[in-house]
């Protein structure tokens, strides 16, 4: 199939997989690149080094096309931004703020920039930036989202650039891609479906509540902070609301019990302190697969959908 999408980008099918902290390695991103989508490396909150190392496990992984995801409240999102642009990795994701700043070093470095986000204000300021495309992230998303509903955000920013839009945030399945579709977009990004795939390294506890949720499974929390993230309902997600609502409990101690709760959910598995992020379409990813298993299904379904119809996207 072909899109603006899978032109831009070199890539066979059009289907991103999200920048997922902490779960976003090398074997995913390059798993995904050899199945034909754009498989992404996430930068979380780590140093260039370590990054720099997980772009060169991608390459010896595959000859495929593959992107890092810059979040750009991390600490070290400086030296990151100019290692990349050494490296010069095909395709960068940002999350999670304006990476305006940033945008000439990649494009003379011939990277090409998604920014996630999540208004037409920001789509627009990219896009004069010199973005190459935007990806507008509904709130349907896991880990950290805006206000819009997918629904509601591709199409008002379809009208609001005249760059490509790849739709995020509640999209698992062939009927997400075609609904995608009709909304203006020239592609999908996902996340929630890729964190079960085989090749995923995300720890087993991780996988199991993906598995097990149900629609009404995910909550948001955060807001107070002005970080909102959504992740599956457990012992600490309870916990961290109840906290959250207690006006005389601080911002600080608010912002520390958070800390390191990513990692104990990926890497740890930590069932009780961990803070498992995923979408709300977790509730309909039922099974463990291989990426290409995946990216196949997901095909397959918009193919049969779209049988007879014929859209320029
Ligand atoms: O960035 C994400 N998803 C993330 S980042 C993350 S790590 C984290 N950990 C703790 C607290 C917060 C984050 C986990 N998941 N998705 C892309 C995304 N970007 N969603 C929404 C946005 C966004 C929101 C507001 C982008 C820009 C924006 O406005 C920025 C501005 O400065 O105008």
């Amino acid at each position: 199939m072909q899109t603006k999408l899978t032109e831009l980008l070199g890539i066979q099918y059009p289907i991103m997989q999200g920048g997922m902290a902490w779960i976003a390695d090398a074997s995913l991103a390059s798993a995904v690149s050899n199945a034909g989508g754009l498989g992404i490396i996430s930068a979380m909150n780590a140093n260039a080094d370590w990054v720099r190392e997980e772009i060169r496990k991608c390459r010896t992984m595959t000859d495929k096309p593959f992107g890092v995801n810059i979040m750009l409240m991390s600490p070290h999102v400086e030296e990151v931004a100019k290692m990349v642009a050494e490296e010069k990795v095909p395709v960068v994701t940002t999350g999670a703020g304006n990476p305006s700043r940033f945008v000439k070093m990649w494009k003379e470095a011939g990277v090409k920039i998604l920014p996630v986000v999540a208004s037409t204000a920001l789509a627009k300021m990219v896009e004069r930036a010199g973005a190459d495309a935007v990806i507008a992230e509904g709130g349907e998303s896991g880990g950290h989202v805006g206000d819009l509903t997918t629904m509601a955000l591709v199409p008002q920013v379809v009208d609001a650039v005249n760059i490509p839009v790849v739709a995020a945030g509640g999209i698992a399945d062939g009927r997400g891609m075609v609904a995608a579709f009709a909304l203006g977009a020239c592609g999908v990004q996902m996340g929630t479906r890729f964190l079960v795939a085989k090749e995923c390294t995300v720890s087993a506890e991780y996988k199991k509540k993906v598995l097990a949720a149900k629609d009404i499974s995910t909550m948001v929390t955060g807001r107070r902070l002005g970080h909102p993230v959504r992740a599956i309902k457990t012992a600490y997600t309870n916990q961290y609301a109840k906290l959250e609502a207690d006006s005389n409990y601080p911002d600080e101690k608010l912002e520390e019990f958070g800390v390191g709760s990513l990692r104990k959910a990926a890497k740890d598995g930590n069932a009780e302190e961990g803070c498992f992020l995923a979408g709300q379409i977790a509730g309909m990813v039922k099974e463990e697969q291989t990426v290409a298993e995946i990216i196949a299904d997901v095909m397959k379904g918009a193919e049969k959908l779209m049988e007879g119809v014929k859209w320029d996207v």
